[in-house]
């Protein structure tokens, strides 16, 4: 990490846990990046600091204050409350429009310098989003003005997150028999499996299309090991194994299917889970992100929303990713992607039939995404515009 100079950047960054691991993990990822790449003195507020130790169990949940990885995190008790003094950063994000508390926006409206008020929205694919990505609001009663900063996939938005480091990280595992060996063992007790079995992580939530895709395997021509760290699917998984539940470290064998359950790992150890394998389920934002840093293909559960407002996002992101494909490997991939998100039913050997064209467009898409900068960066370059 670098020093924090005493003139180095302040950073609050407001947390609210709506569900799941998304808000806490996109806000820890970029906590952690502002800190120890751009050396800005962070203070992360999280209303829930159980969650939050999942990603990170070296956080105390018991602490009202604490240091981590060189970043302040603290527990935002209540709407209401902005921490015991109400001191004010240079820069102050609010994540996924979580609102801040009134007592803090009037100490920003106080402050002699105007802080950079960010709100950092969540990660659209839409063409919608480049037109707003940075547009000003000026706030109805103080005099200040927040930003709307919104992830992208595509030019003219913020990007998403990627650490300087990842790539080499990533190599190094792929590099390394040794690595990967250890890897294997500790995840799944076990060596690493024979090269012809295919092997498939799954991070998702239930899904009815879940049944049909584990016959599919089981009943298949060649090997599958599915990785499926425990979270929501794992009910599933352990009804069709017909075990009583599907904890980490049950494994199972079906026809030509075998399946390890993985606990749940520090945030910065789910991504060698995506390296080790040859496709992966992911879901959500964060890891979708992290399954097109790791150059492989995978399969997007995205996070279902009411009056089915997610499938434009599903299309806009498939407008995208599968924009390299042959026309039938596009159209596999989209028929893959649909029926794993409600509509049809997958059909793994039409999805996995198109394996080399879609490893390839995982190296190119990858290539694409990193030329528009990371979120981090972008973030990072803007507000130093306004700071000056
Ligand atoms: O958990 P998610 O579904 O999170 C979210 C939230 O539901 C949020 O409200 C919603 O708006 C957003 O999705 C779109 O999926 P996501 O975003 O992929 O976050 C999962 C995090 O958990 C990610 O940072 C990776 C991390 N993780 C680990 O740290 N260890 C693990 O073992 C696993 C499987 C995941």
């Amino acid at each position: 990490m670098l020093p924090a100079s005493p003139d180095s950047i302040a950073c609050d960054l407001f947390c609210a846990v709506i569900d799941n691991f998304g808000d806490v993990g996109v806000c820890w990822r970029l906590a952690r990046q502002l800190s120890s790449e751009y050396g800005w003195q962070v203070r992360l507020l999280v209303d829930d600091l159980h969650t939050f130790a999942r990603l990170c169990p070296t956080l105390d949940v018991a602490l009202d204050r604490q240091r981590v990885e060189g970043i302040v995190v603290e527990h935002w008790r209540e709407p209401a409350h902005a921490g015991d003094a109400v001191t004010v950063a240079d820069i102050v994000i609010e994540a996924f429009a979580c609102e801040l508390p009134p007592a803090y926006v009037a100490a920003m409206a106080r402050r002699a310098r105007q802080p950079v008020w960010i709100n950092l929205e969540y990660l659209s694919a839409e063409d919608w989003v480049a037109e707003c990505h940075l547009k000003p609001s000026p706030h109805a009663r103080h005099a200040l003005t927040k930003i709307f900063f919104f992830p992208g996939l595509g030019p003219g938005t913020g990007g998403v997150l990627k650490e300087r480091s990842l790539d080499d990280a990533r190599r190094a595992f792929e590099a390394s028999p040794s690595e990967r060996d250890a890897w294997w063992r500790q995840a799944t007790g076990g060596p690493a499996p024979e090269t012809e079995a295919t092997v498939v992580s799954l991070f998702s939530y239930e899904n009815p299309a879940i049944d049909g895709l584990l016959e599919q395997w089981r009943d298949g021509a060649s090997p599958i090991v599915l990785l499926a760290p425990e979270g929501r699917i794992s009910g599933a998984l352990a009804r069709f194994f017909g075990q009583r539940a599907f904890h980490a470290g049950a494994h199972a064998e079906r026809g030509n299917l075998r399946a390890h359950a993985l606990g749940f790992r520090p945030q910065p150890e789910f991504d060698p889970l995506l390296w080790a394998s040859d496709v992966n389920f992911v879901r959500g934002e964060d890891s979708f992100v992290r399954a097109q840093w790791a150059r492989r293909p995978f399969v997007w559960h995205i996070y279902p929303q009411a009056d089915a407002a997610h499938r434009p996002k599903l299309d806009a992101a498939l407008g995208h990713y599968a924009a390299g494909l042959a026309p039938d490997a596009q159209a596999a991939l989209g028929r893959f992607w649909h029926a794993w998100n409600g509509s049809g039913t997958p059909d793994w050997a039409d999805f996995w039939g198109h394996r080399a064209a879609l490893e390839a467009r995982a190296e190119t898409w990858a290539d694409e995404l990193a030329s528009i900068g990371d979120l981090a960066g972008n973030l990072a370059e803007f507000t130093k515009m306004q700071l000056k």
